[in-house]
C-alpha cells in the first residue's frame, strides 16, 4: 500500500472516529480516570474511539502495528506502525471546549520516534470540520488545499506552546516563554498539540514549542508541517524525559530552539 493509499485510509477512519467522538460530546462526557496526574485524564469517549480506530485497522490492515495512547502497542509483522491518538485535547474535549482532533499517522521502519519514517498522518478537527492530511512526498492538504507553512511578519511570530500535566514542571517552561516572548507578536496555547502542528503547517502559526509530548501528539502533525515546508525537530536535550519539540519554518525553529535551551 502506497503513502497516498495509507493516507486516504487514515482519513476515512479519522473522519468515522472524529464523528463518534463528536456525538459522544454531545451526549455528556464521564472522565473515566486520571493517569501520570489528576489533571492527566481520560474519559469513556476516548477508549471508545481508540478502540474504534483499532478494530479498523486491524480489519483493513491486519499484519500491521499499533501504538495508541489509551491502549498501547501491538507489535505488527508489516513493518507499518499505526501512532494514534484518538482525543488529543482531552481535557478540552471534557471541559466542552471544540479544540480536540483524532490524531492518526502511518510510520515504517521502527516503533521509536527517532528512527521511524512517517509516510501518511490526518489530523481529523471533528467540530471545526477541517481534515489535515499528508503523505510523504506528496505535501500536505487541509479539506484538499494545499498547505504551505508561513514566515513571521515585521510584528513578530504567533507562536504557540503547552504545558505538561506535572505542576512541578511550569515554573521552567514559564521561564522559557520568558525567553521567546522578545521574537513573538503573540502566544497561543490551545490544548491540542496534533492541532497547533497542523496550523503550524497551515500557516496560521509561525511557529509551536512543547516539551514532553507523547509520539502520538505528535506522529501525525510532524509529517503535515514537513510536508507543508515546515521542520520538526526534537533536539537531545538534558530534559530527556521531556523532550523538547519545535516545528515551524527553519528560522523560527532555530531561534526558538536557542532559546528555550538557553544556547548560543
Ligand atoms: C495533550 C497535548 C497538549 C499538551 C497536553 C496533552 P492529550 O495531549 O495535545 O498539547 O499540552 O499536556 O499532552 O493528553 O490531550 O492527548
Amino acid at each position: 500500500m502506497s503513502a497516498v493509499e495509507l493516507r486516504d485510509l487514515a482519513v476515512d477512519i479519522a473522519r468515522e472516529a472524529g464523528e463518534l467522538a463528536r456525538r459522544r460530546r454531545d451526549e455528556g462526557v464521564s472522565i473515566a480516570a486520571s493517569k501520570s496526574s489528576l489533571a492527566d485524564i481520560v474519559t469513556e469517549a476516548d477508549r471508545e474511539v481508540e478502540a474504534l480506530i483499532r478494530a479498523r485497522l486491524s480489519a483493513e490492515r491486519p499484519d500491521d502495528g499499533f501504538l495508541g495512547e489509551e491502549s498501547g502497542g501491538g507489535e505488527g509483522a508489516s513493518g507499518i506502525t499505526w501512532v494514534v491518538d484518538p482525543i488529543d485535547g482531552t481535557v478540552n474535549y471534557a471541559s466542552g471546549i471544540p479544540l480536540y482532533a483524532v490524531s492518526i499517522a502511518a510510520v515504517e521502519g521502527s516503533r521509536d520516534p527517532d528512527r521511524w519514517t512517517a509516510l501518511a498522518g490526518v489530523v481529523q478537527s471533528p467540530v471545526v470540520g477541517e481534515t489535515f492530511t499528508a503523505a510523504r512526498g506528496e505535501g500536505a492538504q487541509v479539506n484538499g488545499a494545499r498547505l504551505r507553512i508561513a514566515e513571521p511578519g515585521p510584528a513578530g511570530a504567533l507562536l504557540a506552546t503547552g504545558f505538561g500535566y506535572d505542576p512541578s514542571t511550569h515554573a521552567g517552561d514559564l521561564a522559557a516563554i520568558g525567553r521567546v516572548m522578545p521574537i513573538a507578536r503573540d502566544l497561543r496555547r490551545g490544548g491540542s498539540a496534533a492541532t497547533d502542528l497542523a496550523y503550524v503547517a497551515a500557516g496560521r502559526l509561525d511557529g509551536y514549542f512543547e516539551r514532553g509530548l507523547a509520539p502520538w501528539d505528535y506522529a501525525a502533525g510532524a509529517l503535515l508541517v514537513q510536508e507543508a515546508g515546515g521542520v520538526f525537530l526534537r533536539p537531545e536535550g538534558p530534559e530527556v524525559a521531556r523532550r523538547l519539540n519545535l516545528a515551524g519554518g527553519a528560522g523560527v525553529v532555530e531561534e526558538l530552539r536557542r532559546r528555550v535551551l538557553e544556547v548560543a
